[in-house]
Formats: structure tokens, C-alpha cells, sequence
């Protein structure tokens, strides 16, 4: 039986409700479906249990019809009534749920009118004319439906990092279990921490190469077989991800994780540096005519060509070369440096968890204090805080404050930058806290100019400690808005605000790209999960990965700080910082 959660009794209910509506069923059946798809999502306990047992009675907004198909979901892993459903439909109409901006309604319109039940269909009905005669397909939303297909297309066969990291260490660890595996390890963009990436690069050093690509070509996950020989194979798991392996001796490890390792601009460099010394590179062995340097490790190869080893997220050729040749690459943020975290949310607005239950988690996480910046009241789609709301939460957490031992929660909120930079509370009500992340959260299409100078003025008010969520991007789904970062690095920089590095794998907001500059500036980030849940506090390593691709150090993660150096810095007026 497939593992049932939350997630699968929310997205079964939200389709079905999907299929009713394409089918013309009567809108309060419909609504039926996504109202309990809501119940279900923020139901305060354990709704798969409940669900399993049969046990759903007097939870107002559940029916009848829908508890008995809950039970049967969650007890048996189908239901009948959504697979007969489904099976009315042609399966490709399904893709069309994918692509943005398209509802309910239009799909049903382009079912019903065009007979549309694929993406293929869609776009090429969407380059000719007929479609202009649909009622609700002007000009634009054609033009929108367009370029949301072509990003489709263009992210599609790339994951994310969050999306593929539990599966990528559960296959390496199998690989490493294995009694003929001495070495092993996943190369490529995994490895350098890139935050989205294409396919997984597995590594095995083996006697027994051609027993190691059998067993890969095995694993339970293999959707298919795409190469299987002696010393390579390839597979493609369930959920589209291609993961190669590479099985080579134990003494063309090192070499080959080097290589497979990249990037391949980092590696070009190297190997022209090798050329220098009258070596050549390449994934197995140095070749030459002189003397061969021994290699054991990676770290050899480095050293022979005259430089550090050089940690795999920094590979990328953008300085980590020189720095290497020279000894001045940057002793990297690591996750056990960091000390606390800010910018995390309680059911106050949209989590899922308490501040009671969040500090636990993070004192398990080994934190010394936790930052709660649950939603200010503009956005109300998060059940966002009014003044009143949030000066009685500041007061249970000075409360709590009291019963903790060398812990604490630290007050803020996650403040709305309205559309013109001003904030959504005013700066008698942020004087109270101990901090503010500032955010966007709504009027995402402004020019770039307009949209950088709301963001300036946020930053220069003297209570806005730091800036959420950078550029808004939602990886492989939505584009970052439109904003001139040197100017907001400046301006950070200038008004000593920090900028986060929300660590939400959908969003890993700012790009690592910008942080070395940032911080040359002297820009500090704070480290942030943006957890709606005690289990997003996972997501600080994801963080503190791209931090480190970033070429982030300790001291410029201003999360690094003990709770007693925090609560110094955060009671510095913000030009001291
Ligand atoms: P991606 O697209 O996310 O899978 O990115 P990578 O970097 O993992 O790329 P991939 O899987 O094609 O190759 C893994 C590494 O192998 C790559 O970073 C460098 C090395 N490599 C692969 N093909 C070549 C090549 O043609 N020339 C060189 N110099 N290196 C290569
Ligand atoms: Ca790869
Ligand atoms: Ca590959
Ligand atoms: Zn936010």
C-alpha cells in the first residue's frame, strides 16, 4: 500500500473537486470537495490516523460522503470513486493542471468548446486563431498560456535540491552498504550544492564494477533502464530522475570524483593548469612524462597542481582558482555553526505548529533561540496578524521566555512591504519587537525601478532588521520579480539591514550568486527557514549549503551568534550593526 499523508488526502479531495467541475457538476458538490480539502489541511492533529480509523464524525465541514472516503483512502491507499472518476477523462488532460494560470474554468471551457486534453494541444491551439473566439482567451491570457508552457518546458527535467536531497542520500547510502563498495559518493551539481539540478551523478570504487551496475539497475525505484554496462549505468526513478553511476577502481576514485564533481568550467582551468606542470588530467589518472604525483584523495590532486583543495560548492570558476593558488579561500559557514534562526511561523498565522512546539524543535536542532515572524494583516490569505493579535503574542512569548533555560524565543514578525515601501504596521507597534523581517507578498508585477525603491524604503527604516525572501522566486515555477540587486546590496549594505537567505528549497532567495559581492560589501544574511512547521527547521541545511556556495563565512551569518551576542547586536541601534 502506498503511504498515505496529509498531502495525498488534501490533493485527492482538490482534484476530485476538479473533476466534478469539468464534468458540470452542481457548484455545492464541488465545493463540498475543496472546502474538506481545507479542513483536512489544517486539521490541529492526526487526520491520516483518524481518517484510517474510520474516527472523522463531528468534525464540522466533513460529511458523511466525504468521511467514508477519507476512511477508504486512508485505510486502503485508493478510492474507487476517484479512480472511476479519472478514468472519464483522458489522462494527458492532467498536464493542463500544470501550467499556470490555467483554472478550473478555462480548462473545462477548452475541453468542452476545443476538445483540448493535452498541453501539445494546448499550444498549438494557442499559436493559431480559432482560439480568439472563446469567451475569457483574449489576446493576453493567450499570450500568458504561451509563455507559461515555455516554462514549463524549460523546467522540465530539472528538480530542485530540497525535492531530490532524501532520495539521492537514501540511494547513496544503499550503494554504500554494499559489501563490494569501498568508496562512493554523488558528484556533479549535488555535490557543488547547486539549487536546482538535472540529474544525480552516483560513484562507486569497486572490484567488482559489473555486480555494482546490476544491483543500480535494480533498486526498486528504476522507472527505466536507460544504459547497463560493465562500468556505467544509467536509470530513471518513478519520479523522472535520472541518476547515473560510474563504477571505477579505487585508485581512479579520487580522479573521477574530481571530474565528475565539476563544473565543467572548473574543470577546463584545472586541467590547463596541469598542462603547465606537464601533466595531463583527466577522470582516471594523471598521465605525463615526469614524475606522477600520488593521489589517495581528492585533496592530492589540488595539492600536486599547487593549490588548496577546493570544497565542490565553490567549483563553479568564479575566483575559487586563484584563491586556492594563493591560500585565501574563505573558511566556509558550516550548519553546526549556526546558533539560533529568525523568520519562522506558528499557527498564529499560517503554521502548522505552536510557539511552544516550534521552540522545542529548535532546541532539539541544538538552537539557542528561535525568531517567530508569523504574518502581519495584509496578508490575510495567511491569516496574517492585526496590532491587537500581535501585541498579545509578544506578551506569551516574553512569557514563555520565562521558563526557558538557556533558550529564547525572540519577537518579531514577518511585516508586509506594502505596495508603495511603506510597512504594514507602524513604527510604534515594530518598536516593541525585538526584530522585523520585511517581505513582499502581494503586487509582484511592479517595473523594476518602482519595485526597487519600495524595497529601499523598507530598508531604510530603522525597525526593518532584515529583507524576506529577496526576489519571491519559487524555483522551476515562478520568476523572480523584477528588482535591481546591486541597488538593494548597496542599500543593505548602507543602512546595515540584513538580507536573508530564505532557506525554503522552492525559494533559496537570494541567489547564491550575489553573496560573495554582498558580503565584500560588508552585507551580513541571517540563515532562515521560513518553517511553517517544526520539520522545516530541516530546511536550514539547505541554507547553509547554498551560504557556503556563496562563499559565506562564519562571521558573515549573523545567525553564528550565541543568544547572548544576538541579543547585543539586536539592541544596537541599526547604524551600530
Ligand atoms: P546537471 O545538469 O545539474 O546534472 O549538472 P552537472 O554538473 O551534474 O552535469 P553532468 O551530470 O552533465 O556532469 C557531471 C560532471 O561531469 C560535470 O559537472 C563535469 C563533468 N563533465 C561531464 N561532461 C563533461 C564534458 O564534456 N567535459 C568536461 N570537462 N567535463 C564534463
Ligand atoms: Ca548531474
Ligand atoms: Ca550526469
Ligand atoms: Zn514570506
Amino acid at each position: 500500500m502506498a503511504d498515505v499523508t496529509r498531502d495525498t488526502l488534501v490533493s485527492t479531495l482538490e482534484e476530485i473537486a476538479l473533476l466534478l467541475e469539468l464534468k458540470g457538476e452542481n457548484p455545492f458538490k464541488t465545493r463540498a470537495y475543496r472546502k474538506g480539502a481545507d479542513i483536512v489541511q489544517n486539521f490541529d492533529g492526526d487526520i491520516v490516523a483518524r481518517a484510517a480509523e474510520g474516527d472523522l464524525k463531528g468534525i464540522k465541514g466533513i460529511g458523511d460522503a466525504l468521511q467514508q472516503k477519507l476512511h477508504e483512502l486512508a485505510s486502503t491507499g485508493t478510492l474507487q470513486y476517484y479512480k472511476n472518476l479519472k478514468a472519464e477523462f483522458p489522462p494527458t488532460l492532467f498536464e493542463l493542471f500544470e501550467v499556470q494560470g490555467l483554472g478550473p474554468k478555462k480548462i473545462k471551457a477548452l475541453y468542452d468548446k476545443l476538445g483540448i486534453s493535452s498541453v501539445a494541444e494546448l499550444k498549438e491551439v494557442c499559436q493559431g486563431e480559432e482560439i480568439s473566439n472563446l469567451a475569457g482567451f483574449g489576446a493576453k491570457t493567450v499570450e500568458k498560456i504561451l509563455a507559461a508552457i515555455e516554462n514549463r518546458e524549460k523546467f522540465a527535467d530539472r528538480f530542485r535540491l530540497g525535492e531530490v536531497a532524501p532520495l539521492a542520500e537514501t540511494l547513496l547510502e544503499r550503494l554504500r552498504d554494499h559489501p563490494k563498495v569501498s568508496r562512493s559518493a554523488i558528484a556533479g551539481s549535488y555535490r557543488r550544492s547547486k539549487e536546482t539540478l538535472h540529474d544525480l551523478d552516483f560513484l562507486v570504487a569497486t572490484t567488482e564494477p559489473a555486480e555494482l551496475t546490476k544491483f543500480f539497475t535494480q533498486f526498486t525505484e528504476v522507472h527505466e533502464v536507460i544504459v547497463h554496462g560493465e562500468t556505467k549505468a544509467s536509470i530513471r526513478l518513478e519520479n523522472g530522475l535520472q541518476c547515473d553511476l560510474r563504477a571505477v577502481s579505487n585508485n581512479h576514485f579520487p580522479f573521477a570524483l574530481q571530474y565528475f564533481t565539476g563544473s565543467k568550467e572548473h574543470n577546463v582551468e584545472l586541467r590547463s593548469l596541469a598542462l603547465k606542470k606537464g601533466l595531463s588530467l583527466n577522470e582516471y589518472d594523471f598521465t605525463g612524462e615526469g614524475d606522477i604525483p600520488k593521489v589517495n584523495e581528492e585533496a592530492d590532486i589540488y595539492r600536486a597542481l599547487g593549490m588548496d583543495w577546493v570544497a565542490p560548492e565553490l567549483r563553479e570558476n568564479r575566483g575559487e582558482i586563484e584563491a586556492a593558488q594563493q591560500g585565501e579561500l574563505p573558511g566556509l559557514v558550516e550548519l553546526s555553526h549556526l546558533k539560533g534562526t529568525f523568520h519562522n511561523h506558528t499557527i498564529a498565522s499560517d503554521g502548522k505548529n505552536t510557539l511552544e512546539e516550534m521552540a522545542g524543535a529548535a532546541k532539539d536542532h541544538g538552537l539557542q533561540y528561535l525568531g517567530i515572524a508569523d504574518h502581519s494583516k495584509s496578508s490575510f490569505q495567511a491569516n496574517g496578524l492585526d496590532e491587537d493579535r500581535l501585541i498579545e503574542q509578544i506578551a506569551t512569548i516574553r512569557k514563555l521566555n520565562e521558563s526557558f533555560d538557556e533558550f529564547a524565543l525572540i519577537a518579531g514578525s514577518e511585516v508586509d512591504i506594502l505596495k508603495d515601501g511603506s510597512l504594514d504596521f507602524n513604527n510604534d507597534l515594530l518598536s516593541q519587537l525585538d526584530y522585523c523581517v520585511a517581505s513582499v507578498h502581494n503586487v509582484f508585477n511592479l517595473p523594476e525601478d518602482e519595485m526597487t525603491a519600495r524595497l529601499i524604503r523598507a530598508m531604510e527604516n530603522e525597525h526593518v532588521t532584515m529583507l524576506g525572501h529577496l526576489t519571491g522566486r519559487l524555483l522551476l515555477r515562478r520568476d523572480p520579480y523584477a528588482v535591481n540587486i546591486e541597488k538593494i546590496i548597496d542599500c543593505a549594505a548602507e543602512t546595515r539591514t540584513v538580507i536573508e537567505l530564505n532557506c525554503n528549497p522552492w525559494r533559496l532567495d537570494m541567489d547564491w550568486r550575489w553573496w560573495h559581492r554582498a558580503r565584500d560589501k560588508g552585507v551580513l544574511t541571517s540563515i532562515n527557514p521560513d518553517a511553517h512547521s517544526t520539520d522545516q527547521l530541516q530546511f536550514l541545511a539547505y541554507g547553509t549549503r547554498l551560504a557556503r556556495k556563496g562563499w559565506l563565512r562564519r562571521e558573515d551569518v549573523v545567525n553564528c551568534r550565541s543568544l547572548a551576542g544576538i541579543r547585543e547586536w539586536l539592541a544596537l541601534p541599526k547604524s551600530k550593526r
